[in-house]
Parts: C-alpha cells; sequence; structure tokens
C-alpha cells in the first residue's frame, strides 16, 4: 500500500474518460445536456472535471485543476439504464440527494469496470 493509505489523502481508485449527463438535481428533472468528462473516483467520491485536455496521471490532484462537481458515492445507487438514452453503455448514478447522471463510454468492457468500480466502493460504504 501508499503511503498516503492510511494518512488522510484519499486513495485514487480510478480515473479515465466517460460520456455524462446530469438528469436529475434534488430530483428535479433536467434536460439532458451530454458531454465528455474527466472522472476521477478517489476515496468515497466521483469527481468530476470539465477540462478533457488535462488528462495527464496528475492532473486529478488537488490544486491543479479545480473539478467541475463531485458525488458523494455514500448511499448511492448505480442502475444499468439504457432505456434512457439512444446511446448504449449507459448507467445511471443517484445520489441520496436525488441527483441523477448518466455515464456512458462506447467501449464495453471500459464502462463495465467503471460499474464494477463505483458498485463495490457503494458496497463498501453500505457494511461501514
Ligand atoms: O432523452 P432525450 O430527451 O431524447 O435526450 C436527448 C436530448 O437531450 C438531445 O438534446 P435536445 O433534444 O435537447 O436537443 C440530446 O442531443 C440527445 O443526446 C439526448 O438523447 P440520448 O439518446 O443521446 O441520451
Amino acid at each position: 500500500s501508499s503511503p498516503d493509505s492510511e494518512g488522510c489523502t484519499p486513495e485514487l481508485e480510478k480515473a479515465g474518460l466517460l460520456n455524462k449527463t446530469k438528469i436529475a438535481e434534488g430530483g428535479r428533472k433536467l434536460r439532458k445536456n451530454w458531454s465528455p468528462s474527466w472522472v476521477v473516483l478517489v476515496g468515497n467520491s466521483l469527481v468530476f472535471f470539465k477540462d478533457p485536455k488535462s488528462q495527464t496521471p496528475s492532473s486529478w490532484k488537488p490544486g491543479n485543476s479545480r473539478p467541475e462537481s463531485s458525488v458523494d458515492l455514500r448511499g448511492a445507487q448505480i442502475h444499468w439504464a439504457n432505456e434512457l438514452s439512444s446511446k448504449k453503455n449507459v448507467f445511471k448514478l443517484r445520489t441520496v440527494t436525488g441527483n441523477e447522471f448518466l455515464l456512458q463510454s462506447e467501449t464495453d468492457s471500459l464502462i463495465k469496470e467503471w460499474y464494477k468500480t463505483i458498485q463495490n466502493v457503494i458496497d463498501r460504504l453500505d457494511r461501514e
């Protein structure tokens, strides 16, 4: 394990480029607006960065680039949601606060990895 694993800096679990749209805010439906997002799973949060150009291994680090938004995965739910889009490989992430996001990739293996990794974090938090 890394020196930080038991310190105060949460561990980076996964990072990559996904298509993202927010579809609800506090339970209120929003109009879709798909755009590429650099997505970072760190600790209990999924963090979204607007600028896909800053995709260097260090770009997710605090201070290097400002997140567009972030999602607390505690109590969140994840479901495959291909019925919610004409795109393939879509899943829906819903937070306890009623924010809903669709995440998508054209690459089957990639979206499956994200789904599995996020589900694992949610399950771990559910057991705490
Ligand atoms: O579920 P919808 O409303 O058919 O979603 C599509 C629309 O949001 C569309 O934008 P406008 O109708 O606001 O111009 C988007 O361009 C599409 O990408 C949305 O559908 P998909 O099937 O791509 O999720």
